[in-house]
């Protein structure tokens, strides 16, 4: 394991730490999962999944279980800014509970608008108590972009009127850990896109605080829980790309790892939505898919219990986990080609540059463990 021993050691001192404070929940982890029909045996499997997909050593997998029993620990508050909810859709909308969805019931969650009973006064008063209560230990999970123009009047919560940038850097104030879940809370998502009116901002560019971006519109249940599972484990973020994504979920683009890459490389691709291509399930490309310029792990992680994923259904991936990507991915069925990517068309440079330029490397999925095995090793 070798480069891995002082990560190992940090995670056991961490949980061991964890372990001493109170269960918050009187209804322990196993407890909950056997009451879904979920057994040990298949806890101890998903252990291994989560761990494979951190990207850390099989050897880890005992203490991804430890911490996901003792995850209580961690109190968790979730806000709501600019956004559609689809992020904690991806999250708890399943039809039957999974490992990741009843974590999250377990997860010590003060505070999220879309789940709990609370509203008006009350709700407010719970948040402040929760801010309050758990000062510097707290993980602030937010969804949605941060309007800025006209003082952030273009969004305001609760009966008290207060703006999305007054909560959110009062909630960024006391966090350990600040997590943006979804392209929004990330980049700032679809309220930024041209010619965006309320100047709406990913949480990164509004708080002066490390912020781990999840992109994705929105970011699959696993990249989601992997993150929050991190941080229980280490106390502290993984490591990230230059968008603030943890490496281990956006390190290897959805083009690298598609089922349909053969098909790609073979030159068979579907000519318009419905032809005989699709139906052999063909190459998108001339469809629109931006699968070589999108970094995410869809393909090998999928979503809805890995049921599902963009390009398996049968569309072509948006780029939805990039910066910017409503207006640099568009038109999302035509395909960018090279007269754009060499114009002088300023979303077009972007592309070329910040995403292009990457996407040469080309890592594939063996390839990123090792290039990542440098910054996983605690410093
Ligand atoms: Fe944005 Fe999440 Fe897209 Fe929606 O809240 S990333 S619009 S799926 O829900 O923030
Ligand atoms: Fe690449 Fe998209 Fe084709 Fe898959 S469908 S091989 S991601 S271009
Ligand atoms: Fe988004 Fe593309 Fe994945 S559209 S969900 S990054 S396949």
């Amino acid at each position: 394991m070798g480069q891995y021993d002082a990560l190992f050691s940090r995670g056991k001192k961490r949980l061991s730490e964890l372990k001493k404070l109170n269960a918050v929940k009187s209804t322990p982890l196993m407890q909950r999962l056997e009451s879904q029909g979920i057994s040990r045996r298949e806890f101890m499997t998903w252990s291994a999944q989560v761990t494979a997909m951190l990207s850390l050593p099989l050897s880890f997998s005992p203490l991804v279980a430890e911490a996901a029993e003792v995850a209580d620990r961690v109190p968790l508050i979730w806000l709501h800014m600019a956004e559609c909810t689809g992020c904690s859709e991806s999250l708890i909308r399943c039809d039957t509970p999974s490992i990741d969805s009843v974590l999250f019931d377990h997860i010590s969650l003060e505070y999220h608008e879309t789940l709990m009973a609370a509203a008006g006064w009350q709700a407010e008063e719970n948040l402040e108590h929760a801010l309050e209560a758990y000062k510097g230990g707290y993980v602030l999970a937010v969804e949605g972009a941060i309007p800025t123009a006209d003082n952030g009047h273009y969004l305001t919560v609760g009966c008290k009127g207060h703006t999305g940038t007054e909560i959110i850097h009062h909630a960024a104030e006391g966090a350990a850990a600040i997590v943006s879940v979804g392209t929004c809370a990330a980049f700032g998502g679809v309220q930024a896109a041209a010619p965006n009116p309320t100047d709406a901002k990913g949480v990164d560019q509004v708080v002066h605080k490390p912020v781990v971006n999840l992109g994705g519109c929105p970011p699959s249940e696993k990249n989601i829980v992997g993150t929050l599972m991190y941080f229980v484990m280490f106390g502290k973020l993984p490591p990230m790309d230059m968008y603030g994504r943890p490496k281990w979920a956006y390190g290897a683009r959805v083009h690298d790892n598609c089922e349909r890459r053969g098909r790609f490389d073979a030159g068979e691709f579907v000519e318009k939505f419905g032809d005989e291509g699709a139906k052999e399930g063909y190459c998108l490309y001339k469809v629109g898919c931006k699968g070589p310029y999108t970094y995410n792990n869809c393909p090998t992680e999928r979503f809805n219990h890995h049921t599902s994923w963009p390009v398996l259904a049968g569309h072509g991936c948006i780029g939805c986990s990039e910066p910017n990507f409503w207006d640099a991915m568009a038109d999302f069925e035509k395909p960018l080609g090279r007269r754009d990517i060499h114009s002088l068309d300023k979303t077009a440079d972007f592309i070329g540059t910040a995403i292009l330029g990457l996407s040469v490397v080309g890592l594939g999925a063996h390839a990123v463990a090792g290039v990542f095995a440098k910054d996983v090793e605690d410093k």
